[in-house]
């Protein structure tokens, strides 16, 4: 048995084993019972304490510093702070993110006093197991922490879990463990993989001799066969982007991907074709993958709306392989894992076709079927310069619309900054505007599935501090309802001196997406509406309009920086493009709000499908 360290208390064992998976920032608000933990912490030396304006934005800042490193952690106090945090935590569950939710609550005699008289102190519950009880929800452990003794196998059992299911954890810890003393860490923290049995292995033969009969059941009109990849969140989620680029190297198979794995990959290999997101992808992408291709290869994609824009369900053409199995067509392969099955389809598809032998120049006939090239998506490859010089310059005079203030940062990102950015798109018409920017790996974040409006705005400080891309110069796309969700976490970014570019898309105080999804009309009749959108609008979409640029005074300081800017006009953004990539130009000493003024009726051409649905 291991005997108690004196040397060694709760605290210091977490933060130790924080330090060991690599985490360098811990994001949170505190409270009294949080207190001797970071005290600890501080003096330890390896995680840095970020104090956040709200749990939220400590929670987004946690799930995109998890995004970009691999696992990351935020600390909170009980009931209140911890039911703050839930949303972020939910989310990450949702999103298969790794992320390690500590909730430091009341001493253990506080809850003899409870469970003797019924005594309740500050945020407790009379539900005991409340935060654990709503915690277990969105968590693939949970522990609360009692006993010093215990504390290190609960520690580490928690975080193993969070390790190898890739998805949160929660830590209650009792206020009055955090001093007392425990074991020390012995063996090393280690991701538990699946085990890979002789079973195992027949079945991955067999999925992949079922991905390869699939194929040769739907040849193309010529009989060569047409398969098309749609790279998903799991390559992300598993660092598999070695593994889809050696595939569609060797076999030269074109590739799109999910909106949640877009950049995945660097944007610029020669077999990507864009983004497909359904409906809603540009009508080249949409028309490789459906109409082309023959049939579909679906790897760590999900099938949820946003991934399909609103079809709602795939075909018996279709490959899916995510969440630990593989569907070919109707059959179904219930354990097969996906790094196993990348290298062995690469395999099978040279041995069967040769190499680079799905190679095909279907780009002539896209252009044949879609006209003029300024018409193509910004992420299809050799096209990027054309591209470029078609969002590059518009009227001086002309008022900015989504589809323009995108296309003019694809050409900004691809042609005039010297930076790395990472740009981070919040949900709705941002996220839908941004989908098609030309972008390098690891070049791009959202919440793609659970879409809680204003995650952006929060996540922007995790990935910013996330040693991985660190380097890299944040840019955010959120709209002015969502911007409304978590304005205050700008203050962080002014307060570690982040210089992020965040472009709030003002439609004219609107909740855009959401009049589109239940009333389309309004959109429909946009050409015509001109005066009286107040009427036709849904008063519960209508926001209270700020001057979201002013907020740059408010959150800066003589030390701290930050600056505001308003643009209407295409002339404007020209001018603020051509000063962000200036380096001596102060506006980029500090971070930059950017109220981008757009018509209320606007919305970006992704979203017409909709509008059209409604017009029959
Ligand atoms: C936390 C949260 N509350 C509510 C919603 C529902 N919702 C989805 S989109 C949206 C409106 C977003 O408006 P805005 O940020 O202005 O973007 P726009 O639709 O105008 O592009 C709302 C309220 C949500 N997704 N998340």
């Amino acid at each position: 048995m291991t005997a108690l360290s004196p040397e060694c208390t709760v605290a210091r064992y977490l933060a130790g084993r924080l330090a060991e998976l690599g985490i360098t920032h811990l994001f949170g608000v505190p409270g009294n019972h949080l207190g001797p933990f970071l005290t600890t912490l501080r003096a330890e030396g390896d995680v840095e304490w970020v104090g956040t304006p709200t749990e939220g934005g400590a929670g987004q800042a946690a799930d995109a510093y998890a995004r970009v490193h691999g696992i990351g952690a935020a600390a909170v106090t009980y009931g209140v702070g911890a039911f703050n945090l839930l949303n972020a935590c939910g989310g990450a569950y949702v999103e298969h993110i790794p992320l390690v939710a500590i909730n430091a609550c009341p001493p253990y005699e506080q809850w003899q006093n409870y469970r003797a008289l019924g005594l309740l102190t500050s945020h407790m519950s009379p539900r005991r197991e409340s935060n654990l009880d709503v915690y277990r929800q969105v968590t693939v452990d949970a522990q609360v922490i009692s006993n010093p003794g215990l504390a290190p196998g609960q520690i580490d059992a928690a975080l193993t879990a969070c390790l190898s299911e890739r998805r949160p954890v929660y830590l209650e810890v009792m206020e009055d463990l955090w001093d007392a003393p425990c074991a020390v860490a012995e063996a090393p923290l280690l991701r538990r993989e699946r085990p890979f049995s002789t079973r195992n292995q027949t079945m991955l033969d067999n999925a992949v001799d079922a991905i390869l009969t699939l194929i040769d059941d739907h040849p193309g009109p010529d009989g060569r066969p047409r398969p098309i990849v749609w790279a998903g969140e799991e390559i992300d989620r598993f660092r598999l982007g070695d593994q889809l680029t050696d595939l569609t190297d060797a076999t030269g198979v074109p590739f799109c991907t999910t909106v949640g794995a877009k950049a995945v990959v660097d944007e610029e290999l020669r077999q990507f074709h864009g983004v497909y997101n359904g409906p809603a992808s540009h009508p080249d992408v949409h028309w490789i993958f459906k109409d082309w291709a023959t049939c579909r290869i679906g790897l760590g994609a999900w099938s949820t709306s946003k991934n399909l824009g609103g079809d709602q369900s795939v075909g018996t053409d279709w490959v899916m392989a995510a969440q630990g199995g593989v569907s070919v067509g109707t059959r179904y392969f219930p354990d097969v894992q996906l790094e196993r099955l990348l290298p062995a389809l690469q395999d099978a598809l040279v041995k069967r076709f040769g190499s680079g032998g799905l190679a095909a120049d279907y780009y002539a006939e896209a252009h044949a079927h879609h006209g003029a090239p300024g018409d193509r998506p910004a992420s299809l490859r050799n096209h990027r310069a054309t591209l470029h010089t078609g969002g590059s310059r518009t009227r001086s005079g002309e008022r900015l619309t989504y589809d323009g203030v995108f296309d003019r940062i694809n050409h900004f990102l691809g042609q005039e900054t010297q930076e790395d950015w990472t740009v981070v798109s919040d949900a709705a018409f941002s996220l839908i505007g941004s989908m098609n920017l030309s972008l390098p790996a690891g070049g791009f974040l959202s919440q793609i599935s659970w879409l809680s409006i204003g995650w952006s705005v929060g996540a922007v400080t995790g990935a910013a501090l996330a040693p991985e891309r660190e380097h890299a110069r944040p840019m955010v796309f959120v709209g002015d309802g969502a911007f409304q969700v978590t304005c205050q976490e700008i203050s962080t970014h002014t307060r570690l001196g982040l210089r992020s570019v965040v472009f709030v898309m003002d439609n004219g105080h609107f909740y855009g997406i959401e009049q589109m999804l239940v009333h389309p009309s309004y959109y429909a009749d946009r050409d015509s509406g001109e005066g009286d959108e107040a009427q036709e609008a849904d008063f519960y979409n209508v926001l209270h309009p700020w001057h979201y640029d002013r907020l740059a005074d408010v959150f800066s300081g003589k030390k701290t920086p930050a600056n505001g800017i308003s643009i209407a006009h295409a002339s404007e953004l020209d001018e603020l493009l051509a000063r962000l990539a200036d380096p001596t130009d102060p506006l980029n000493d500090g971070p930059l709000l950017v109220r981008v003024r757009l018509h209320r009726h606007d919305y970006p051409r992704a979203m017409a499908y909709k509008v059209q649905e409604k017009r029959g």
